[in-house]
């Protein structure tokens, strides 16, 4: 039997600065920019819309935010108040349904096709969710409801903040065709900018394309293009939440160009990795190294290997062998990254075995 589902997305608004500006009513009606110090070499976490009327944005240099919204209210998250409030929107949405993927701290999806209070209508739910998060935390969410996880997360974006999207089987072809190609989720920037460079700029142009055609271009992501832009998404709402990657990385009170201090940082990094794995009881194939250099420039290399790995030696070794392979002479860098993909969890005996006898013969002990 193919029933159609029922999927919500819900997505809260300016997160991070929505629980600071709740919690310090002064700053209300001000623009508020949640991340590093103004002027500072942080970044921006995320901002509220006030803030975005200026052109301030997560993930953005805070003195690029300084210099766009110089009045700006620059504050650090408060963590444990927006821990809180992520875990009150996360026990309502298991009132109406078990099947609940969260996505991140602030979204989540929620199939109700079958749903414990047994509503008929998504909609109705929706309009529940958002009225209890606001009334449990003061704090508005948007959501999207539709026939799957593609469209509702579309949804839940275009009526941002505070707003209420339905994407029915009827209106998603049309909704799909004037979308702009940069709100498709899953195509990137890089993604974008090549579209734009083939001529398609929104749903319609790409609905146009052979999957051959898409394929050529864009590989196996090409065929999900496709697929998408027809509204076909057969993903399931898991409740256990697949961890794609772990990394952290460092930006520095100064640029450095001492290569041993580079070394220095990145074994530290390696440690932290390694050891956050090894408490999660996976192991990972896949290593990438970013540097951002002095002028903003940013590269990142990646190295895969066959066996997976958790210790912090061979993190480090491999991460030591793409900088120095990777760093031009002189080189002024502001940040060094290390982070693990293509995730395994730890299995049998065997896995075991042949990792120890990888160590022993391949892994030179640095
Ligand atoms: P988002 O949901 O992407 O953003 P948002 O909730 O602030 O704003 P919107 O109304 O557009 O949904 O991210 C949720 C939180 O995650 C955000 O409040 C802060 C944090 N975050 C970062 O720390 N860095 C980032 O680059 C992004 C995108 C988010
Ligand atoms: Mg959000």
């Amino acid at each position: 039997m193919n029933k159609t589902r029922k999927i919500i997305h819900v997505d809260m608004d300016a997160f991070f600065a929505a629980v600071y500006i709740r919690d310090h009513p002064e700053v209300k009606g001000k623009p508020v920019i949640c991340g590093g110090p103004a002027n500072s070499r942080g970044v921006v976490s995320t901002c509220n819309y006030e803030a975005r009327k200026f052109g301030v944005h997560s993930a953005m240099p805070s003195f690029k935010a300084y210099k766009l919204c110089p009045n700006g209210i620059f504050v650090k998250p408060e963590f444990d108040a927006i821990k809180e409030a992520s875990e009150i929107a996360k026990e309502i949405f298991y009132e109406y349904s078990d099947l609940v993927e969260p996505v991140s701290i602030d979204e989540a999806y929620i199939d109700v096709t079958e749903n414990k209070k047994s509503i008929a209508s998504a909609t109705q739910i929706a309009i529940e969710i958002r009225r209890k998060i606001f009334c449990k935390t003061k704090l508005t969410a948007s959501a999207g409801v539709s026939y799957n996880k593609f469209l509702a997360k579309i949804a839940s974006d275009m009526n941002k903040p505070d707003g209420l999207m339905v994407v029915t089987p009827l209106k998603a072809k049309q909704v799909l065709e004037e979308l702009p190609i940069g709100k498709f989720h899953g195509i990137g920037i890089k993604s974008e900018g090549k579209m734009n460079l083939l001529g398609i700029r929104n749903g319609r142009d790409l609905k146009e394309r052979t999957l051959k055609e898409l394929m050529k271009h864009f590989g196996k992501a090409g065929s999900y293009y496709y697929n998408i832009v027809r509204g076909i998404d057969n993903r399931e709402v898991t409740t256990k939440r697949i961890r794609k990657s772990l990394g952290h990385e460092r930006t520095f009170a100064k640029d450095i160009s001492d290569v041993s201090k580079m070394v220095e940082i990145l074994f530290k990094l390696a440690e932290k990795i390694s050891k956050q794995i090894q408490e999660r009881k996976f192991k990972a194939k896949t290593l990438t190294l970013k540097i951002k250099y002095a002028n903003f420039d940013v590269v990142s290399r990646s190295k895969t290997l066959d066996i997976p790995f958790d210790q912090d030696r061979v993190i480090n070794h491999l991460g030591k062998k793409m900088l120095l392979e990777t760093l031009g002479p002189k080189c002024k860098i502001r940040l060094l990254g290390l982070s693990v993909s293509n995730l395994v969890w730890e299995n049998d005996k065997k896995d075991k075995q042949e990792l120890f006898s990888f160590f022993k013969s391949e892994m030179p002990v640095i």
